[in-house]
């Protein structure tokens, strides 16, 4: 293109002035340089995806940045978390850990006695139905797989009752017990609440995380949960003192909630 303009401006331009045909093919070569520095600036960049969640470029989860931008995903919570619906009518639950009974001794033989079942009941698929036959406790514990509930203000979950937890209360502990000594883990941390006002209706409780506390009168070891990002266990317990000695507790869809 150069020689082309050169060989142009030659007919025009006698030999003698040949300086002024290099001048001008200088500033024609300047020129075109800004324009194509120009050109590659303002030339809006590409952004393409490649994905892997079967939803072809929809900028979604599974969509991977391949040239040019980044573009950030924010991953926020879900508005609830659903820890237990019990809809499969047996173990595990809905972070897949495990469920079942505690006693002071092992099988819960009297005079401590708490035997968990999932009934199917209308509209609900299946429930927990906890019956205790007690002196001094008895407990029903749900695996959480180190959950963070940090997310979440509240716990919530339905219940009703039958028998002395009518008018009386139970307690929810949140736990995180982790062991494995030798100075490497330790934990046994673990904070409580008393929630009452049961009736033989079911009825939705919605606990403030915050209200959660350790126990008083406990001793080191044990102490308040350090890190709610990471949470082992919640159960919940019957005292012959606070819940009566016979009675039963249903509960259903256990959930998280912001
Ligand atoms: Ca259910």
């Amino acid at each position: 293109m150069i020689h082309y303009f050169q060989k142009q401006m030659r007919r025009v331009v006698p030999n003698e002035h040949n300086h002024v045909i290099r001048q001008f093919s200088l500033l024609f070569i300047i020129s075109l340089t800004l324009v194509f520095v120009d050109v590659a600036q303002t030339q809006p960049k590409e952004t393409r995806f490649s994905d892997d969640d079967g939803a072809a470029n929809d900028g979604q989860l599974g969509d991977t940045v391949d040239n040019l931008v980044y573009l950030p995903t924010i991953l926020k919570p879900p508005e609830f978390l659903v820890i237990a619906d019990f809809d499969t009518c047996k173990p595990p639950n809905n972070l897949v850990g495990d469920m079942g009974a505690a006693c002071p001794d092992p099988g819960c033989p009297p005079p401590d006695q708490l035997f968990e079942s999932y009934p199917a009941e209308p509209e609900r698929g299946c429930i927990a139905c906890l019956e205790y036959h007690i002196k001094n406790w008895g407990a029903f514990w749900m695996k959480l797989n180190h959950l963070d509930m940090t997310p979440y203000p509240y716990l919530v979950f339905d219940v009703r009752g039958t028998g002395d937890i009518i008018g009386k209360q139970f307690k929810i502990e949140i736990k995180r017990n982790c062991h494995s000594t030798l100075d490497g883990t330790e934990c046994y941390e673990l904070e409580i609440n008393y929630v009452g006002g049961v009736t033989a209706n079911w009825e939705q409780k919605r606990i403030d995380l915050s209200e959660f506390a350790f126990p008083p009168g406990w001793q080191l070891p044990y102490k308040s949960i350090q890190d709610w990002s990471d949470l082992e266990e919640l159960v919940f317990t019957v005292e012959g003192n606070q819940s009566g000695e016979d009675g039963s507790i249903y509960l259903d869809n256990v959930r998280l909630e912001k």
